[in-house]
């Protein structure tokens, strides 16, 4: 038996700083860890083409200066090996690997009322007491298979992207079959191209790609912002989405058709999902919002030389950056090889996979591997997977299962001395993930140690705050045009998954001033049992 004050679920990046903080705090931390190594998503996704596609001076840790200083991206968007290498070289750095338990999995929690503590099994048979559990679990950590028409009988191999074996794949020669077209696919269609034989993709649901323009960092342009870190981060801090691109800086439908005509060139020349933030109304006005919609669809036209396969490819059925914005490299150009073929599926559903490919209602198909870019059981899907036991013996899977209710999307009712981080109603996916850990495992810490001060023992999230805040995420998002698509922030993706939208969506910097207020008014909406004092 294992004894800890917090124990963390997961060394991704929010488990690796919650636990640098934890001890900073003076607690016994412990993390465990599915995976053989640190990195998280970065640790699973070894895909072909895989990395970030926010500017990795942004997508980095801010909260220590030797750290950001130290470390030297080689690109604007780093690639995934690059991202886990820096993900180890925080681990050494603050010396976190000797309380992490690598190749690990927590399978229950059970909450015990008259200890206190959290009693928690791991697939070893392990078990573990804490004070404190911290799931830090990520937002796109549990893959989805989907269920596909008699995918045993396909002779081949299957891969799917967010399991990519580490050895990586060697495609040359090979006939591969990919599914789906989000950001996972987008990114490595255009890497598996180059060595397949052919490569046939079978399309649900296109997606709006706008280009990332990555480069290798210019020195002297990373020294300036790394001058300017300081000011670059608060920016961020102060921004909509925690990033310091430029954002809010003009209304779409101020301008006459030749400016915005202009100032979308200019932002997609900029790259990135500075096309998305930086006009105030395209995410919220449906007029705006079809003007940026048309130029993304004419910039696909221009590139794709086969007109068929470009209206395929030109998304209709969801206002744009409804479905998370993809950004790529190549990805239109790609269909212009002669190796590559695009199936649409809404014309010709799937029938049944066959020993050598799959038929759909018009043809059949042949390929040797079959990619699975399908995406993930997002926000949730990781702790609803294990068996989370509140204060009156109910399981979390149950309490969520009309979508999941969470204080500030960091605490659960009932579910006491519990913490999610990036949880389902905080920004989390709508903000630069790694600020938005930032911002939770700090703010947390805050209260832990508010709590540790105060002699607290018992924390859990008021059942009424909770409500008021769901609603107020819900709210939030209905003032947008997000919730018109069957995305994945809606869980549209997982059949049967209550739609509900998951991110809190009215931006990064109103969060954290609704949570900075919470804390100074002693943690409202939380209620926080005193120790009981001993004769
Ligand atoms: P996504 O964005 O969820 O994409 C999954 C893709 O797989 C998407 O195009 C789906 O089409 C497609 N899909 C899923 N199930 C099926 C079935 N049954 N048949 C055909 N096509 C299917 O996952 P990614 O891994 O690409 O990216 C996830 C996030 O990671 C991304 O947004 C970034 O934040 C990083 P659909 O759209 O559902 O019709």
């Amino acid at each position: 038996m294992v004894r800890t004050d917090i124990l963390i679920v997961g060394a991704g990046f929010a488990g690796l700083y919650m636990l640098h903080q934890s001890r900073k705090l003076g607690f016994a931390a412990r993390v465990i860890e599915a995976g053989e190594g640190v990195g998280g998503t970065w640790y699973w996704n070894r895909y072909p083409g895989a990395r970030c596609d926010v500017e990795s001076m942004s997508y980095s840790f801010s909260f220590s200066e030797e750290l950001q200083q130290e470390w030297r991206w080689s690109h604007r968007y780093a690639t995934q090996p690059e991202i886990l290498r820096y993900a180890n070289h925080v681990a050494d750095r603050f010396d976190l690997r000797r309380d992490i338990t690598f190749g690990t999995r927590l399978t229950s929690a059970r909450w015990c009322e008259e200890a206190l503590h959290w009693r928690v099994s791991t697939g070893k048979g392990e078990v573990i007491e804490a004070r404190f559990v911290v799931m830090a679990t990520g937002c796109l950590s549990v893959p989805k298979v989907p269920d596909l028409p008699h995918l045993e009988a396909f002779g081949g191999e299957v891969l799917h992207t967010a399991r990519w074996p580490a050895d990586g794949v060697d495609f040359a020669g090979r006939r591969v079959g990919l599914i789906g077209t989000g950001s996972s696919a987008i990114q490595s269609i255009p890497h598996i191209a180059k060595q397949a034989a052919h490569l046939t993709v079978f399309q649900r649901t296109p997606n709006f790609s706008v280009p990332a323009w990555n480069a290798a960092l210019d020195p002297d342009q990373e020294s300036e912002m790394k001058r300017r870190y300081p000011e670059l981060r608060a920016k961020s801090r102060a921004s909509y989405a925690g990033d310091y691109a430029d954002e809010g800086v003009v209304t779409l439908l101020d301008l006459d058709a030749a400016e915005q005509e202009q100032a979308l060139e200019r932002r997609w020349q900029q790259g990135g999902f500075n096309l998305q933030y930086a006009f105030t109304d395209v995410m919220v006005s449906e007029e705006a919002n079809r003007i940026a919609a048309d130029f993304v669809r004419n910039k696909i036209r221009a590139v794709v030389h086969d007109p068929e396969t470009a209206e395929r490819l030109c998304p209709k059925d969801h206002p744009f950056g409804t479905k998370r914005l993809c950004v790529d490299t190549d990805y239109y150009e790609t269909y212009n090889r002669p190796n590559v073929s695009l199936v649409d599926l809404r014309e010709e559903p799937i029938e049944r996979f066959t020993p050598q490919g799959l038929e759909t209602s018009a043809s059949h198909y042949e390929f040797d591997t079959l990619v699975l870019a399908t995406g993930f059981d997002a926000m949730t899907g990781a702790l609803t997977a294990i068996d989370i036991r509140g204060a009156g013996g109910q399981s979390l899977k149950e309490t969520w299962r009309d979508g999941p209710a969470a204080y500030l999307g960091i605490a659960i009712a009932g579910f006491p001395n519990l913490f999610t981080l990036t949880g389902p109603g905080s920004p989390s996916v709508f903000a630069n993930v790694v600020l938005a850990i930032e911002q939770h495992v700090e703010g947390l810490s805050g209260f832990l140690a508010h709590a540790k001060d105060h002699r607290v023992t018992r924390i859990e999230a008021d059942a009424e705050a909770q409500a008021k805040w769901v609603k107020r995420v819900d709210d939030g998002a209905n003032a947008t045009l997000f919730p018109l698509a069957n995305s994945w922030y809606v869980g549209a993706n997982v059949p049967g998954k209550p739609r509900v939208f998951m991110p809190f969506a009215d931006g990064f910097c109103i969060y954290e001033k609704i949570c900075n207020d919470i804390a100074s008014h002693g943690y409202e909406g939380f209620h926080l049992a005193p120790a009981l004092e001993t004769a």
